[in-house]
């Protein structure tokens, strides 16, 4: 069939920034005239180098408005001259499967339809993120690209005609203005499952599962369901009451699918009941994981980093490839940095955002990194990935023969616990939290508060160092300011003040709070015991509520 395509006259919105990851508005936002229309077009004219012969791959976490969003972004890549795009079945592609397919079929990019973590639904989030050809978030300098041409759009192009069934699996060609364009339809599942076994020792874990071995992962309605059902029950053997919400629903059915112990309180609960050994959730679009044990013991993403950082090579694909260094988002505890130190590997650390990590991985510093958001990938794709997290566990457990508890209190008793938590303060009014952090800036720029003690309960800790975070990329020296508000005390106790970038209204305030301890008798005490002079401290210091009005956090991770 033949398609000739049209060019739409439109103008600049304002407010299309890439975030920390992609585009995020409310799905209202997005449907508004233009809206998506103009930032697709920005994304092909900003993000690839040439458009015309390009390939691209798109998909998303089955969100509301994502197929729609789709099939538009299909009829735009025809218009503009793309060679050819692989699309997911259904519209359904995890972000780390999105990674895993660019790098795979040699992609020039890709368009993840994803707010993440964000509830979804007609009333809730949507979002757009481009990933570049090595199969990664788009870094910075390519995101300002982006955004200056939605600051300059005056046309978009699109080819209105083609209708692409995506329930189809299969090759299409269409000729567009004279020129092929192919469309291919692929089932990620098969393409990510492969890559699994190459990785990991998939007869092993089967043998772990079936020695009685109770798991139970929740994929709290997102995309991960597919995923999660093959490699768990069909691959690994284990019985179908081991996965829960797997089937993608459009609004997550009414559920956050952001797995912590706030969100992911069903797993939570049920894991209390001490039946299941391991337990496990994903968010909407399957780049981060929560890890609970027996008793839902539930691991910090930053101690979970660590134990993996410490067991690696048990995983086959690092003992093929030696183990390159590890990585940490800024605000994720130091316990890695331990755990490189004693092994004499390097650590780097970040900003937060995944993005950050794909030019140390691309330059083959690093084969393990981390956020404490529940992010946990390696150098085998260029996004987190939730599921190969799990699957990492799960082999570092086949290989201790131990409870996850057990292994994650053996870590403490080899190198200290690196006590850690996080206050979020969803939904604050801009204004305030913008007042806060520019106070928390005059403070770290007063030079007179270095060398100042601070006392709660029966702690005292005195300023060793404050600043606004600022990185350099060791690979191609771009600079990134003002990546957060950093305390840092004597004993190398931190406070870490930044605003979200991720929310699609108001401000979120993310306070980070780590105290290390290596006194045996306090390891297995509550954190929230343990930091409260560090929070009480982190509280005054930052003048939070009396600039907000916020007495408590909305979510404590
Ligand atoms: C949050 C997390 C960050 C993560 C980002 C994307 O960003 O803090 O570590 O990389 O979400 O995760 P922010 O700016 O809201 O703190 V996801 O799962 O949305 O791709
Ligand atoms: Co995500």
């Amino acid at each position: 069939m033949s398609y000739s395509s049209t060019s739409v006259s439109t103008s600049p919105i304002d407010g299309q920034k890439p975030g920390t990851s992609g585009l995020r508005k409310a799905v209202k936002v997005y449907l508004q005239k233009n809206y998506t229309e103009n930032f697709v077009q920005s994304i092909l004219e900003g993000g690839l180098g040439s458009i015309e012969g390009s390939t691209l791959v798109i998909g998303g976490d089955g969100r509301y408005y994502e197929k729609e969003a789709a099939l538009l972004i299909i009829q735009m890549c025809a218009a503009n001259g793309v060679s050819k795009v692989i699309v997911a079945h259904n519209a359904l592609m995890s972000t780390p499967a999105v990674s895993c397919v660019i790098r795979k079929y040699k992609t020039n990019g890709g368009i993840i339809l994803t707010a993440s973590h964000n509830p979804g639904g007609p009333d809730a989030d949507f979002g757009i993120k481009f990933n570049t050809e090595n199969g990664g978030p788009a870094p910075e300098n390519v995101t300002d690209k982006i955004f200056e041409r939605t600051r300059n759009i005056n046309q978009y192009k699109i080819c209105p005609d083609l209708k692409v069934d995506l329930s189809k699996i299969g090759q299409s060609v269409y000729t567009v203005d004279g020129r092929e364009f192919t469309v291919q339809i692929i089932d990620s599942v098969s393409d990510y499952v492969e890559y699994m076994k190459e990785i990991f020792d998939f007869p092993s874990l089967k043998n772990y599962l079936s020695s009685g071995k109770q798991v139970l992962m929740d994929s709290m309605n997102g995309v991960m369901g597919p995923y999660v059902k093959r490699v768990i029950c069909e691959e690994l053997g284990a019985p179908e009451t081991s996965v829960v919400n797997c089937t993608p629903l459009e609004d997550f059915g009414g559920k956050h699918p952001d797995p912590n112990l706030t969100y992911a309180a069903d797993l939570v609960a049920e894991m209390a009941k001490g039946q299941h050994d391991f337990g496990a959730a994903f968010d909407g679009d399957g780049d981060r994981n929560m890890i609970l044990g027996k008793n839902a013991f539930f691991v910090t993403p930053s101690d979970s980093l660590a134990v993996l950082a410490h067991y690696l090579e048990c995983i086959p694909y690092f003992k093929k490839t030696g183990v390159k260094g590890y990585a940490r988002s800024m605000p994720t505890s130091g316990a890695v940095d331990r755990v490189a130190k004693t092994k004499n590997q390097k650590c780097y650390e970040v900003p937060t955002g995944w993005k950050f990590f794909g030019n140390l991985m691309d330059a083959g510093c690093l084969s393990l990194c981390g956020e404490e958001s529940f992010g946990t990938g390696s150098d085998h794709i260029r996004e987190k990935d939730g599921l190969w997290a799990i699957l990492a566990w799960l082999s570092v457990l086949a290989n201790q023969n131990c409870s996850v508890e057990q292994c994650v209190k053996n870590h403490w008793q080899t190198y200290g616990r690196n006590f850690y938590t996080r206050y979020d303060y969803e939904n604050c009014e801009t204004g305030q939290a913008n007042k806060m952090m520019d106070h928390l800036n005059a403070y770290v720029g007063d030079e007179s508060n270095i060398g100042k003690e601070y006392s709660a309960k029966d702690k005292t800790y005195k300023v060793a160092k404050a600043d606004n975070f600022s990185y350099t990329d060791p690979v191609d020296n771009s600079v990134s300011k003002n990546q957060g508000i950093r305390l840092i005390f004597e004993d190398g106790s931190r406070i870490i003040f930044r605003l979200s970038g991720t929310g699609s209204s108001g401000a979120t305030i993310r306070m980070y709070v780590e105290g290390y301890e290596n006194d045996p008798a306090k390891y297995e005490m509550d954190p929230q015991v343990v930091l409260r002079p560090l929070i009480d401290i982190a509280l005054m210091v930052s003048k939070l509520s009396e600039l907000t009005g916020r007495d408590s956090p909305t979510v404590i991770t």
